[in-house]
């Protein structure tokens, strides 16, 4: 009987818990969840520094309004301030881009005025609007995003501000600069080079003006886990094999699946659910399945893009930025060739660092900057102590400001790329890809066949439009449970004719 079938989730993110949650409300019988952690929530993960709450991975929900579940579940749950609960709000359409009010400041010490910048965050604007149509209007005249940028912006830069002064020309080339550095911490990539012009746009926004979680972004994930069956998840479960049947032929009580667990279990399933992450994906699909992934699947997961986005907060004794400030941009007067990738890592990797946002309110998070910063340099950060990166945030602050006295009272970073079970950060659009490579990763093994649908394959990664978010996650998850709730209410799905 379907309702009885061996249902295993692997990875208790929020896809997992989206599509366990759902099967289980269906009334599937048998679903397990294996993780490899001791926790939920996976790159939802809410951390604190000293009182504070922070996000060490997802911060915000992207276009909080009805078409987006994640939004809807938060305010069932009572997750959200008032205000983000507005319809003023929701109706807010902001194209992915908040209009956060930035204060810049250059690396000789000097804070630059909104006549300076202006200019620069209009012709960035304009030309990412320009990059996204690519995708649906086919066609890849450039090499990559970051070419098209490029040549966009020198063209232009030239065109509109020749009369300008060269030092004034160079500076705001710099903050172009700078805004590269932004969309790679947005993109997850490490740099706008690596991000292919068609696969550019297929990215959707949802209206509604981001908002955060005044209690954590895990308020949400412990909702969820309180409708979960009792028992379901088990914990420092790493799964190690899946192995699978490429023509499978249907036997009474015979499960078509094993899962092998690290630790020698093996599990007998009828349907697997993989969420690990792309970069995990990446780094061990050819252990991960046995048969393994099919060509075009393979290949769809290697052009796939899967970088690093990490934050580095810190805490002030009181501010240095203004008080309406959401954003601390940081401008190298001596960049201003465009180029988004730092030559010397190791010497130099803050300088990929774009700024700052500002937690706020002030009144719940005291003085408390979160830097941003993507890309190898990011990785590498990861490798140094907490007291190295702080020494280099203080130098850093102190060469912005010109304020050789400021003295961070203590930071906290993530460290996306070397934790094991994620690898990264988040998906983007590498070279080559198109939304067929997404729509490949979301593929079920086999398709078809007397045992269809062994393994069904969720997560932010194989959601065509809203890859790299939570709602995104979250609607992969339902849609692998809906695959199976349809596949066994349809009678000759699951009862095959024997030949
Ligand atoms: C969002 C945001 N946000 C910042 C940072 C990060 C991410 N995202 P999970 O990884 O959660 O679960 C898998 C589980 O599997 C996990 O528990 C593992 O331990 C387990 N596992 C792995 N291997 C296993 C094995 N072998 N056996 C068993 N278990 C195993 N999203 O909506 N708002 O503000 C941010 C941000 C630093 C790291 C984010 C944000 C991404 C989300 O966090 C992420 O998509 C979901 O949580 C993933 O859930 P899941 O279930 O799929 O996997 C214009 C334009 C262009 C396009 N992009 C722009 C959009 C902006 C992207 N936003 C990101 C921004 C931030 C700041």
């Amino acid at each position: 009987h379907g309702l009885d079938s061996q249902i295993v989730v692997v990875g208790c993110g929020i896809s997992g818990i989206g599509a366990a949650l759902k099967l289980a409300k269906h009334g599937f019988r048998n679903v397990r969840i294996l993780e490899a952690t001791g926790r939920s929530g996976g790159r939802i993960k809410t951390g604190r520094m000293g009182n504070n709450i922070i996000e060490i991975g997802a911060n915000w929900i992207h276009g909080p309004s009805e078409a987006n579940p994640v939004f809807c579940l938060s305010r069932q749950y009572g997750l959200l301030d008032p205000e983000s609960l507005t319809a003023e709000n929701q109706s807010l359409d902001i194209g992915g881009h908040p209009p956060w009010l930035p204060n810049w400041f250059s690396s000789s010490g000097r804070k630059l005025t909104v006549e300076q910048m202006g200019p620069a965050m209009e012709l960035f604007g304009e030309l990412l609007e320009e990059g996204s149509e690519f995708s649906h209007k086919g066609g890849e005249p450039y090499n990559s995003v970051g070419e098209f940028l490029r040549i966009k912006m020198r063209q232009r830069v030239a065109e509109r501000w020749q009369g300008d002064s060269l030092p004034c020309q160079s500076l705001r080339l710099s903050m172009l600069n700078t805004l590269l550095k932004v969309e790679c911490c947005v993109n997850g990539t490490h740099t706008m080079d690596a991000l292919g012009l068609g696969g550019y746009g297929l990215y959707k926004t949802l209206p509604g003006l981001d908002c955060t979680f005044p209690k954590g972004y895990e308020g949400l994930i412990n909702n969820l886990m309180k409708e979960l069956p009792t028992g379901i998840v088990s914990y420092h479960h790493p799964v190690s094999c899946v192995h699978w049947q490429r023509e499978a032929r249907k036997a009474e009580r015979v499960h078509p699946v094993t899962v092998e667990c690290a630790h020698g279990e093996r599990i007998p399933a009828d349907h697997v659910i993989i969420t690990v992450p792309l970069g995990y994906l990446k780094k061990y699909h050819g252990t991960l399945f046995s048969p393994p992934l099919p060509l075009h699947k393979l290949h769809s997961v290697q052009r796939m893009g899967f970088g690093t986005n990490n934050k580095i907060f810190v805490e002030f004794d009181k501010p240095w930025w203004d008080e309406d400030c959401d954003v601390v941009y940081l401008v190298w007067e001596d960049e201003s060739d465009l180029v988004d990738q730092v030559a010397d890592v190791e010497r130099l990797w803050f300088k990929k660092l774009f700024g700052f946002s500002v937690l706020k309110p002030t009144e719940r998070y005291g003085h408390v900057l979160c830097g941003w910063i993507a890309g190898h340099e990011s990785e590498f950060m990861e490798t140094l102590s907490e007291l190295e990166v702080k020494h280099s945030m203080t130098n850093l602050i102190r060469k912005f400001t010109g304020n050789p006295t400021i003295t961070p009272r203590r930071i906290l970073r993530s460290q996306w790329f070397h934790d094991p079970w994620t690898c990264g950060s988040y998906t983007y659009t590498g070279i080559g890809t198109c939304v067929q490579d997404i729509h490949n990763l979301a593929q079920p093994l086999p398709l078809n066949g007397e045992q269809p649908l062994q393994v069904l394959f969720a997560g932010e990664a194989t959601h065509p439009s809203f890859f790299s978010t939570v709602h995104g996650a979250l609607l992969t998850g339902w849609r692998e449970a809906d695959r199976l709730i349809s596949h066994y209410s349809t009678p000759s799905t699951h009862q095959p004719t024997r030949s």
